[in-house]
């Protein structure tokens, strides 16, 4: 399975994050914790450029701690400002806030030897899906920005103001323009960042039975009461109909409706907290 998505509105998106950038003092990099590197678009480094970087570890909520913890550690020791959050309770406001103020130090203690009191402009991005205007949403706690479950939800850009002195613009998500690493692009069409309509589902699902082949086996064989996972893919997905209920009459099996089972199964944590990358894969 080969993935290819840069549609149009994505450069566009690119190139008002271009001009936007100029009126920003720093960046919210939205990342899933179920995929970071994955989650790392090259284009907003070039973007960002000197820039300071706050990274949220976002949707920690469905990853274990333990793993997440090795996410923090290696942020930490690369010396990177990030905050392990969840986007939607807002618990972690507190400290996004203290780590934005740190970040903008030398800004706001330049404005603050002239006597005067300047807010903090942040450019929230990420690859689609991610939670950024859900992450806006909570900071602010208001429902000013428009979210949802699949990518290409935030067409334009768009500022909130928090009480606190912080100015945030919502926008686009975006993809690299070419997935050199296929494996990434497979693991942000598993966690929903890539258009479905692209996507071929009983391709996809194959993949995400593939990665139960090598990795928590136990929890997918589970979820389908299966003994093993069946070598043949076909067969595989005889077995998982089978035990679904997914039949057409008398003309056999549902492939369709298992596919789109197992995809949404993936989703919805049906296997356990899954984290797909981990930190050795950090390109940099
Ligand atoms: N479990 C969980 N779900 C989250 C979290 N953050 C966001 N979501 C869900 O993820 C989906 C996408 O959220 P959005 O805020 O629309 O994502 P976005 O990054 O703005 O997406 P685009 O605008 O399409 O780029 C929504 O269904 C949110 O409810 C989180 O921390 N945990
Ligand atoms: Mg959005």
């Amino acid at each position: 399975m080969h993935i290819q998505w840069y549609p149009g509105h994505m450069t566009k998106a690119m190139r008002m994050m271009q001009e936007a950038v100029k009126q920003v003092d720093c960046i919210i990099y939205v990342l899933d914790s179920r995929a970071v590197s994955s989650c790392i678009n090259p284009k907003f480094d070039e973007l960002i450029k000197d820039k300071p970087v706050l990274y949220i570890l976002g949707k920690s909520d469905l990853v274990e701690n333990e793993d997440i913890k090795k996410w923090s550690k290696e942020f930490s020791s690369k010396g990177k400002n990030f905050v392990v959050a969840d986007n939607i309770s807002g618990k972690q406001k507190g400290i996004i806030i203290d780590k934005l103020k740190k970040i903008n130090c030398e800004m706001l203690e330049k404005y603050a030897q002239k006597g005067a009191k300047k807010s903090i402009r942040a450019m929230v991005v990420g690859v689609p899906n991610t939670g950024k205007s859900t992450l806006i949403n909570s900071l602010s706690s208001s429902k000013k920005t428009i979210t949802g479950n699949r990518p290409g939800v935030t067409r334009g850009k768009q500022w909130v103001s928090l009480a606190e002195g912080v100015e945030l613009l919502d926008t686009p998500g975006a993809v690299p323009p070419a997935f050199e690493d296929q494996q990434k692009a497979l693991h942000l069409a598993f966690i929903g960042s890539i258009k479905e309509e692209i996507l071929p589902i009983d391709e996809l699902a194959i993949e995400i039975i593939n990665y139960f082949r090598t990795h928590d086996k136990e929890q997918f064989c589970s979820r389908y009461k299966l003994t093993d996972i069946p070598s043949d893919n076909v067969e595989a997905f005889d077995e998982i109909a089978k035990n679904r209920g997914y039949l057409l009459g008398k003309k056999g099996y549902d492939y369709e409706r298992t596919a789109k089972a197992i995809i949404t199964d993936f989703r919805s944590q049906k296997f356990g907290k899954i984290m797909l990358d981990y930190p050795e894969n950090l390109g940099e």
